[in-house]
Order: C-alpha cells, then structure tokens, then sequence
C-alpha cells in the first residue's frame, strides 16, 4: 500500500489520482494537513496528517500497512524565502520522518522530490549535468541539497531504497502551483484566456527548464516502478523536458490568442530564477531507467489551452 504525504498539493493531487487509477483507490492513502482538495479527499482513503508529526506519520503507516511512501509536502521557493525557519523545518524533518521510518523497517520504498533549484549561480547555466558544482543560494534549493545528501547517506549506510527526481519547474492545467518562481508559466495561460494579457514577474529573457504535469507524473511513476539495479543515482536525477523564456511561451500562446500581450514587471523571484540553471542534462535518467518526455512547448500549450479554454 501507498502513502502521499502532501496529497493535496500541485502534484501530490495529479499523483494521488493517477496512483489509484494503476493500484487501486483503496491502496492509495492520502494525507495532507488539511482537507483541502475535495476530488482527492473523495476519491479513496484520507488522513490528515502533519508532516512534521512522527508519531502521527508512524501510526497512519502501521494502521494501514504501508509499504510505499511519497512525501510530497514542502514549501517551493517563493514562499521558503519569506519564512525561511519554517521551510528549513518542514522540508528537512518531514524528511527525516521518513527516511528514519524506512531505516526503522516500517517502509520498504520511498519517494522524495528534488529540484532543478539544488542548482546555484556558479553551476554552468546550460545543459548542467548530473554532476557539477552545487551551491544553491536560495532557502529551498538549500533544504533540497541537504535533502539529497541525507537520502544517498541513508541507501548507503541503512540501505534505504529512496528515489529522487530533480523536477525542473512543473505545469498543469487541473492543479493551481504553490509559491514557486516558475508558477509565471501556469498563470499566463489562465489569464491569457481570461484577461487577454500577462503581467509577467520575471524578465523576458528568464529561461528556465520545464516540464508538462504529464511528463512529471509519469516519470515519478517509472522511476517508482524501476528495478532496484537500475537506480544507480541514490541523491536524485536530473530531469529535463523543455526550457523557455517568457517571450518564447507568449509566441505560442499567441499562435492561438493572437491578440494576447505580454508585460515584464520583475519582482523579488527574479533573483531566484537567475541563480538557477537554463537547460539540463537528464542523460543519466535516459540510461538508467529509460527516461524519456513526451511534451514540448508547442504540444504542451495546445492541451493547456484546450483544457482551460
Ligand atoms: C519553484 N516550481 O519554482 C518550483 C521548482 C524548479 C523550481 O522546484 O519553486
């Protein structure tokens, strides 16, 4: 059975979904601090959890004999920055929790994500590989380094089997991004469709990597599903789909909103955004358990602006 840890979140919802739909509503358990998502809440199972509670963590696993867990929860970049105490806590101890649980024998798999914010302003900018200097300047990409360290400290010293994808920055049409500095590259679409017009909080030139929710979910779902031998990498993978800037993901939508315009009034998350990579290398993900992505920039705009529109 499975536990998400942060269910009703902006992936946590689109993974709870796709779970039970492979195995089952039933040997999907949700959890989050809140009911805050009504489909997920109704769907199957529902805990309210805290993830910075042991014990509560602990006893939701025993009573429902969970075998999988995927913490989910964790404050994304924007919001770490503004409370940097909070986030540090939550996105370090939910951790431990969890890795200590599996080291416990409580658990036999984990997943925890990572991100492309590990990555600081001295890694080289453009397709960065696997392995290259990290020195993340940002709350959030520094709890996600820790983290790292920790998950392949614990496979290599307890034998913990975690997995780790270093998400690039995650779109969606069903499920609203949570305080993230990629979160541009959601609400442009809706407000494209509603207002006819963007203000965008990052420059023109701000390219980033990212990926369709998709793309995401299934990859979480594979690496989930690979052999033990096959993940050699025990820290997490780098993962790439596409990279844009603002003025390139306007183009498109203006293909088919053609009177849509766009407006640049950078804010507080420019920073953030200019220490993190351009483009990145996902060949050991390619190699290792045969990742591949589907969506690009073009075929992603046509399915948001389909589902929204
Ligand atoms: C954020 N979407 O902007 C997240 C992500 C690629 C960065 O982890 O904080």
């Amino acid at each position: 059975k499975i536990l998400i840890i942060g269910a009703c979140g902006q992936i946590g919802t689109e993974l709870t979904q796709k779970l039970r739909t492979i195995y089952g509503n039933d040997n999907v358990i949700a959890s989050d601090i809140r009911k805050l998502n009504t489909d997920v809440v109704n769907s199957g199972p529902f805990e309210v959890v805290n993830a910075l509670d042991f014990n509560q963590i602990e006893h939701i696993i025993e009573k429902h004999h969970i075998d999988e867990v995927y913490l989910m929860a964790a404050l994304l970049s924007a919001t770490a920055e503004k409370n940097p105490a909070f986030a540090w806590d939550l996105n370090m101890n939910s951790l431990f929790h969890v890795l200590n649980l599996a080291k416990a024998k409580k658990i036999k798999k984990i997943f925890w994500p990572s991100s492309i914010a590990v990555f600081g302003p001295t890694t080289p900018k453009e397709n960065t590989p696997q392995f290259t200097i990290i020195e993340p300047s940002t709350v959030y990409g520094i709890s996600k380094q820790s983290g790292e360290r920790w998950c392949e400290y614990y496979h290599n010293i307890f034998g913990v089997d975690v997995r780790s994808i270093r998400y690039p920055g995650l779109i969606s049409w069903s499920t609203a991004p949570g305080g993230g500095t990629t979160d541009y590259a959601v609400d442009i679409y809706h407000k494209a469709l509603s207002d006819g017009k963007y203000e965008c909080f990052l420059s023109s030139e701000t390219k980033m990597p990212m990926m369709y929710m998709d793309d995401a979910i299934r990859a979480t779902i594979e690496i989930m599903q690979a052999s033990d031998d096959e993940i050699k990498i025990r820290s997490s993978y780098n993962l790439a789909a596409m990279s844009f800037t603002p003025t390139e993901i306007a183009a498109e939508i203006k293909k088919h909103i053609p009177e849509f315009e766009i407006t640049y009034n950078p804010d507080f998350r420019q920073k953030i955004a200019d220490s993190w990579p351009a483009s990145i290398d996902d060949k050991e993900a390619q190699k290792d358990w045969g990742w591949k992505h589907e969506f690009d920039l073009e075929s992603m705009t046509v399915d948001m602006l389909e589902h929204l529109g």
